[in-house]
């Protein structure tokens, strides 16, 4: 029996896991799953295997479910075939898992920015959350711009942090290309990578 992904084809966080999944050679063991999700509408079969009630989580035969898409990436290294995708030990483990911890960081601020802009009533937006959350975002990818290691090996952190982006400039959240040519052309390049071309974004959040 496959395991199952309980995904959705718009969150950056499911696609990262899907995407490590493709990374790491076992994206043919898993069977995926759209499932939409929103705090405002209950999906019932998520919240049977996630009280979050969020995607991503996968769904192991005979043994507990596992969310969220650090703990199921962190489980694909463990099943992956291939050279390990999350460093054992030392500087570049700290360095794989604070890029990934940017890049969640990203997704929620991004996801903070869209409930005051488009998802929440008109009439319940609150202006300066908005600038708050969109001052993050642009001082990340300031940080991105001096900090990332466009030439360590592929590490969880990449992933994370490649789906995040491209999730970014699908929502028209703040871009972030101009005036950070580095940042760019990592991107850029990433983007073009299989495991990307396989799981393109798609539609659109149900409140
Ligand atoms: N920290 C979680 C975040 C998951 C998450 O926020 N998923 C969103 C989709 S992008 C969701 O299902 N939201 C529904 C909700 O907030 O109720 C992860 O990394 O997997």
């Amino acid at each position: 029996m496959a395991m199952k992904l309980f995904y959705q084809t718009h969150s950056p966080f499911a696609r990262k896991a899907l995407v490590f999944a493709h990374e790491a050679g076992v994206a043919r063991e898993i069977e995926v799953i759209h499932h939409e999700t929103s705090p405002t509408r209950r999906n019932d079969t998520v919240f049977a295997e996630n009280p979050l009630g969020k995607v991503p989580v996968l769904i192991r035969p005979g043994l507990s479910p596992f969310f969220d898409s650090d703990v199921i990436c962190a489980y694909f290294d463990t099943l992956s075939p291939k050279r390990r995708l999350i460093p054992k030990e030392g500087e570049p483990r700290w360095s794989a898992l604070r890029l990934q911890a940017m890049a969640q960081g990203l997704c929620e601020a991004g996801i903070a920015l869209r409930w005051e802009t488009v998802r929440r009533p008109t009439e319940l937006r609150y202006p300066p959350l908005q600038d708050g959350y969109a001052q993050k975002l642009i001082a990340s990818y300031d940080w991105l711009e001096q900090e990332l290691d466009v030439s360590a090996p592929l590490h969880l952190g990449h992933i994370a942090l490649a789906t995040a982006l491209d999730w970014i400039e699908f929502r028209n959240l703040p871009a972030f290309r101009k005036g950070r040519p580095r940042l760019t052309a990592w991107f850029m390049e990433f983007a073009e990578r299989p495991s990307m071309r396989a799981t393109p974004l798609s539609g659109e959040t149900k409140d």
